[in-house]
């Protein structure tokens, strides 16, 4: 077995190499984009020496997987209900024993959108002109943004985690969304999100992943989202930023807690409320 296992390592390395050598067969540039999804998509963006482009717009994913080669600046998970393609197409809770328990949803209702509190479209919702900033979210309804209750019932396992799993394609604008950075906006209601997970998913048709299907690949750990800055509620800036390496997708999980670390006038550590985040595809510098 061990012999082999060998060859297998050793033929997709030969080919890599001798695609990164090809450097006058543009051809070339493109097998040796796609070997890079094996690994982390670094491969894509050191191929420039060969001088056939395979990174044009230099956010880590190759030309030929990447959904805005010319590069975007778009908030790749604007909601429905402001413009965007993205909407919640699932949300629940689970326990500290990653049993599933739906008590904890706050309010589950998939249809209402960002001018009402707390229920989950509500965190893809960004209103104009702040749609697509990275800096400041924009919002009609100040407490509009998922939300859970945070405390476990006596007898409950904690950590309390919210899920919200999110089509970023639910119309025919996109087949799937390229992004390499999170922007999470904090919540001024009666509660935060202190802890924020993603994950990605293969699935590229129609039907959305369950919040519990094998195939997700969660793609940061459970990140620190910081206090934020509060302007007027209807205005938050101040967003935590999360670097989670090239990634394309069209469904995107989200896990959320708090932990009462931001706990305080506004924040009773009874909820997780989820007020927003947004993907970018960030350009490294020239
Ligand atoms: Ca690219
Ligand atoms: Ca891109």
């Amino acid at each position: 077995m061990k012999n082999w296992y060998w060859i297998f390592m050793v033929l997709p390395l030969a080919l890599a190499v001798q695609g990164c050598t090809d450097s006058d067969d543009t051809n070339g540039g493109g097998s040796g984009g796609s070997a890079g999804t094996g690994g982390s998509a670094g491969a894509g963006g050191s191929g420039g020496t060969g001088g056939s482009v395979m990174d044009a717009d230099r956010d880590g994913i190759p030309d030929d997987e990447d959904p805005t080669p010319n590069g975007s600046t778009n908030n790749k998970l604007n909601g429905t209900n402001s413009g965007g393609a993205a909407t919640v197409v699932q949300t629940t809770a689970t326990l500290g024993t990653g049993e599933e328990d739906v008590d904890y949803i706050y309010e589950s209702d998939l249809t209402l959108g960002c001018d009402d509190s707390w229920y989950p479209q509500g965190t893809l919702c960004d209103e104009p002109d702040t749609t697509d900033s990275p800096t400041t979210s924009t919002k009609t309804e100040p407490d509009s943004g998922a939300t859970w209750y945070a405390a476990p019932d006596p007898g409950d396992e904690g950590p309390i985690t919210g899920f919200l799993v999110v089509d970023a394609c639910s119309d025919a604008s996109c087949e799937a969304v390229d992004f390499n950075e999170a922007r999470v906006f904090q919540m001024f209601s009666d509660g935060k999100t202190t802890h924020l997970r993603i994950s990605i998913h293969a699935e590229r048709g129609d039907t959305a992943p369950a919040w519990d299907d094998a195939g997700w690949t969660t793609v940061t750990d459970f990140e620190t989202i910081g206090a934020g800055t509060n302007i007027d509620f209807f205005v938050v800036e101040g967003p935590a930023v999360i670097s989670t390496g090239p990634r394309v997708t069209r469904y995107v999980r989200l896990e959320a807690r708090n932990d009462g670390s931001l706990a305080g006038d506004d924040d009773d550590q009874s909820y997780t409320e989820f007020r927003s985040v947004k993907l970018f595809s960030v350009s490294a510098p020239e």
